[in-house]
């Protein structure tokens, strides 16, 4: 069927009639599956969730409904494994993903680069970073390591929360079990500041918090508030801003492929726009002067700790063998230039 349709393809190029390019859309469409899986670890109405509605929302409307996208959360086409997804995604048991850098990142090592600790020191340094080349030279690494990126999206800041005592030092995180996810890197960090990091995935994070099997996790703070943590004793949260996952919307190249290049374009521009929304959402509430998301968080008797700069400085100097380390792993020249953009923001 598939060759048939290129023989349409290739007539249609020929000839360029309107006739026959009316032609391949219907034999193409035929083509298409009923229904696309795509792949996220949290729904909506977390950001990252919004996201991935929004961009089947959007596909399903500009394309009258051949193309539907549905989106399954709790990475519940690889059984909860996160970090498999980019594999599932690669070898084509997964359709389309709006995943985690951090997921992402035991296959990628380059992705690492968003979890090198104090990189980015806000949000315009995100941006520097995706909206840029050290984004494009990503997207180039994906390509070659066989998914079809697409665009960006955001998780967020991650910041520190626990159940027994104000984080302010490296020295306060001594002995606090803290859950981690996906890359080594994160081991690196929380057993360099001292504390007791345990791997595990969000499928089995929420009841290790719940059980108080671990003291604390790091999240952006929408995952906080939509999980309502704070009823899970987590009530302590420390902003430090350490690090940020971005998220991408990729595509498994056989899926690309079946799909006209018009319909491609209207996915491509969808997952765009949709990326934007989800940004939109991750940030609402935690970009200052409007930084109500933090004060709704305090206003629940949770003990919020911002760090002065000597403080942050404190972790930074306490991370920064492990930044160095990470930094030879993910490429010197990727990391030097990905600092450079930042400086240059
Ligand atoms: O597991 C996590 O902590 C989460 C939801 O943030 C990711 O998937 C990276």
């Amino acid at each position: 069927m598939r060759k048939v349709t290129s023989l349409f393809a290739a007539a249609a190029l020929t000839v360029g009639g309107i006739h026959f390019a009316a032609g391949i859309k219907d034999a193409a469409a035929q083509d298409y599956k009923d229904e696309y899986g795509v792949s996220t670890v949290v729904p909506e109405p977390f950001p990252w969730g919004i996201a991935a509605e929004t961009w089947a929302d959007l596909v399903a409307e500009r394309t009258d409904g051949r193309i539907n996208l549905r989106v399954h959360p709790g990475a519940e086409l690889v059984q909860g494994n996160q970090t498999r997804e980019f594999t599932a995604l690669r070898r084509g048991s997964i359709d389309m993903a709006v995943g985690s850098t951090i997921n992402w990142s035991p296959q990628i090592k380059e992705l690492n680069l968003f979890s090198l600790p104090f990189l980015m020191p806000d949000y315009e340094a995100i941006d520097a970073l995706t909206q840029g080349e050290v984004g494009e030279d990503l997207f180039n690494i994906l390509e070659e390591n066989g998914v079809v990126p697409l665009a960006w999206a955001e998780n967020g800041f991650r910041e520190l929360t626990n159940s027994q005592h104000e984080v302010r030092t490296p020295e306060d995180l001594e002995g606090l079990k803290i859950r981690v996810v996906g890359s080594p890197l994160f081991n690196d960090i929380f057993t360099t500041l001292g504390a007791n990091p345990t791997q595990m995935s969000w499928a089995d994070a929420q009841p290790a918090l719940t059980s108080g099997a671990v003291d604390g996790q790091e999240n952006p703070l929408t995952i906080y508030t939509n999980l309502n943590m704070h009823e899970l004793g987590q009530d302590y949260v420390t902003l430090w801003g350490y690090v940020a996952d971005p998220l991408i919307f990729a595509v498994n190249p056989d899926v690309w492929n079946s799909f006209t290049e018009e319909d491609q374009k209207i996915v491509r521009e969808a997952a765009v726009e949709a990326g934007q929304v989800g940004i939109d959402a991750a940030r609402d509430g935690l970009v200052p002067p409007d930084t109500s998301l933090i004060e709704e968080i305090e206003a629940e008797g949770v003990e919020v700790t911002r760090l002065s700069e000597e403080e942050r400085q404190a972790f930074v100097e306490a991370t920064r063998p492990v930044y160095d380390e990470w930094a030879q792993e993910i490429g010197e020249d990727l990391v030097r230039k990905a600092e450079e953009a930042i400086e240059n923001r």
